[in-house]
């Protein structure tokens, strides 16, 4: 989707639409009083103060026309620039516009104002020459907005809008935007009860509803037994750790501007964890190691806590409480390699399970002049970066570059997913640290019996099970496949009175299989049920009548499609087992 912002003509043409939408709310709410009108990524809103008016969503038709009427009018826009004293006095009788100019600061800010018809605004510009040229625009949402974003001000309405230069970009702009409400995880999660947020729990912190756990279930059976497969050994560890071993770790200094805040308990103070490698770090010390018990692989699916701002938390793509699949891989330098590429084959392995295509890797280096973020140690930062580089070259794997993005403690490699609609998302990521072992005093011995640090792999496949969850149920749009579906199969009895009984039977020995089967033995009519099914997006349906009971057949219809197809039970069974063993999306 177009960034509006970093195109400077859409720029131009979106903020003078706003103030062709304050103009013509001022027609219509001629009490109406103005804050302030900025140009956004996906267009431009102005906030409004309607005193006791509200405008809702089935409003911004009216305005919009009167939008039309005014641009049709096709008023010049004229600049004035003014002193100080004259703009304080041509707006004495409006708050806002004084709160703005009494903070301008004459000596380097020239005021100016804009004048369009029946009127004027205060604003820097600039302007497209006549309203004649905002054809293209339309009116997206009204919402509340506190003034200055401060909560124990008065709320103004925010109405939203977009501009083009011409119909068919706005079509096609109005299309996407279609497309990616209909995806949007948190409406299909509302829908298909898969997650809920709370007031009261907080905001980032979802709410994982019996649905939305059975799919998340499934996504850590199916991680875990790869990384079993590939000799990773899983923990649980606590999602506190105190704040001496953030210092330890070093996140106290670098990272803390993303933690929760510090709890106190009897003497000692405690942290929500964002991140679980100090507890990995724990681990691995717990015990003496040789060089021959390396690589030790740790894997939990672990809790984290992280302060992300209010306005940047959205459904489960970016929250504050999140569930990583994570894992801390122990290796000898010289096994760097290897493993490394071990990551990467299962990235690609997992990518392509899940039909995953759309993707580039970025490899996530240090900015050097940060010294903040990042530790002194040129010889140590250069040797990462350039072990990770020497990886990425002999598997042959395309990747750019990406300055001031590494972890405080080392270079990493993200994988950037782009999904069907929106911006893309970081996934997976492969780190590598020489850090954090030595500042915990790791160490194993080498086959001369000398004392050796070991490297560390930080890595997480599905980075973390919330957000990969959110980019699988827009990817799906909520039409799982099979293996993944909350319930696999729904089963209706053409009459209830003849058809339950076999209907029970069958859906016994499909749950006695492991299946997630629902019994739809509701007095409702026959299409009425089969129409639910549909719109619950459940797989399979089966309809059971007497041809099904006399000649132990199942009648199936596959989500989205018309036509049933009559299966003998046992014949049907083969098939689901096999879908989902398979992960494919339906029988
Ligand atoms: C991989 N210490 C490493 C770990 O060992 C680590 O924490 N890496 S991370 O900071 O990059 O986070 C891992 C993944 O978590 C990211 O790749 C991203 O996919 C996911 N993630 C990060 N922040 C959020 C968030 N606020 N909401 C949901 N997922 C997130
Ligand atoms: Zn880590």
């Amino acid at each position: 989707m177009i960034n509006i912002k970093e195109d400077e003509k859409l720029s131009i043409l979106n903020h003078s639409c706003a103030h062709l939408l304050a103009q013509a709310v001022k027609h219509l709410y001629p009490s109406a009083k103005f804050w302030v009108g900025p140009v956004i990524e996906e267009g431009f809103y102005y906030d409004i103060d309607l005193g006791d008016e509200v405008v809702k969503e089935e409003d911004l038709d009216k305005i919009e026309k009167e939008m039309k009427k005014i641009s049709k009018d096709g008023k010049r826009i004229y600049r004035e620039e003014i002193s100080k004293s004259e703009a304080l006095e041509k707006f004495k009788d409006d708050p806002y516009k004084v709160d703005l100019i009494s903070r301008m600061d004459e000596s380097n800010t020239v005021i100016s104002m804009y004048t369009q018809g029946d009127f004027t605004d205060l604003c820097r510009g600039p302007h497209v020459e006549s309203v004649k040229e905002l054809k293209y625009f339309k009116l997206l949402k009204v919402s509340g907005a506190y003034w200055k974003g401060d909560s124990k001000n008065k709320v103004l309405q925010r109405i939203y809008g977009i501009c083009f230069d011409n119909e068919q970009d706005l079509e096609n702009h109005l299309k996407l935007l279609d497309e990616a409400k209909m995806r949007d995880h948190r409406k299909i999660g509302k829908e298909q009860d898969l997650f809920m947020t709370h007031e009261l729990v907080g905001a980032g912190m979802p709410l994982w509803l019996p649905n939305g756990a059975i799919i998340r279930k499934e996504l850590e059976n199916y991680i875990y037994q790869k990384e079993r497969d590939l000799g990773y050994e899983h923990v649980y560890t606590p999602c506190v750790g105190t704040v001496n071993l953030y210092k330890t770790s070093g996140h106290w200094d670098h990272y803390k501007e993303n933690m929760f805040p510090v709890m106190k308990v009897d003497e000692e103070e405690f942290v929500l964890r964002p991140m679980n490698c100090p507890h990995h770090m724990l681990i691995y010390k717990n015990k003496l190691h040789s060089y021959r018990d390396l690589p030790i692989r740790i894997g939990e699916f672990a809790t984290d806590f992280r302060y992300e701002a209010s306005g940047a938390v959205k459904g489960l793509e970016r929250v504050r409480c999140m569930c990583q699949n994570d894992a801390h891989l122990f290796v000898t330098p010289e096994q760097i390699k290897e493993e490394f590429k071990k990551v990467v084959n299962l990235i690609l392995e997992v990518y392509k399970d899940f039909g995953i295509e759309n993707y580039k890797f970025r490899l996530s280096l240090r900015d050097p002049h940060d010294k903040d973020k990042y530790f002194d140690d040129d010889e140590m930062w250069n040797n990462a970066e350039n072990k990770l580089r020497d990886v990425l070259n002999e598997l042959n794997i395309e990747y750019f570059e990406a300055l001031g993005e590494a972890a405080f403690y080392g270079p990493k490699l993200d994988v950037e997913v782009k999904p069907a609609v929106g911006p893309e998302v970081t996934l997976s990521t492969c780190q590598l640290d020489f850090l954090l072992p030595r500042r915990f005093d790791l160490s194993y011995i080498d086959n001369s019996g000398e004392r050796k640090v070991p490297v560390v792999l930080h890595r997480a496949i599905f980075g973390t099970f919330d957000r990969f969850s959110a980019f699988i149920i827009e990817e799906t749009k909520g039409q799982f496949p099979l293996w993944l579906s909350p319930t696999q199969i729904n089963i209706i009895p053409v009459n209830n009175a003849y058809h339950l009984e076999y209907a029970m039977d069958i859906k016994n020995k499909l749950l006695n299989l492991g299946l997630r089967v629902e019994l739809d033995d509701r007095d409702e009519k026959l299409g009425y049920k089969m129409r639910e099914s549909q719109t619950k997006k459940i797989p399979i349906t089966l309809v059971l009548g007497d041809n099904e009971k006399e000649s132990n057949f199942v009648n199936v219809r596959k989500y989205g499609l018309i036509e049933t197809e009559n299966i003998a039970f046992d014949e049907f069974i083969k098939l689901v087992l096999e879908t989902v063993k398979n992960k494919s999306k339906n029988i």
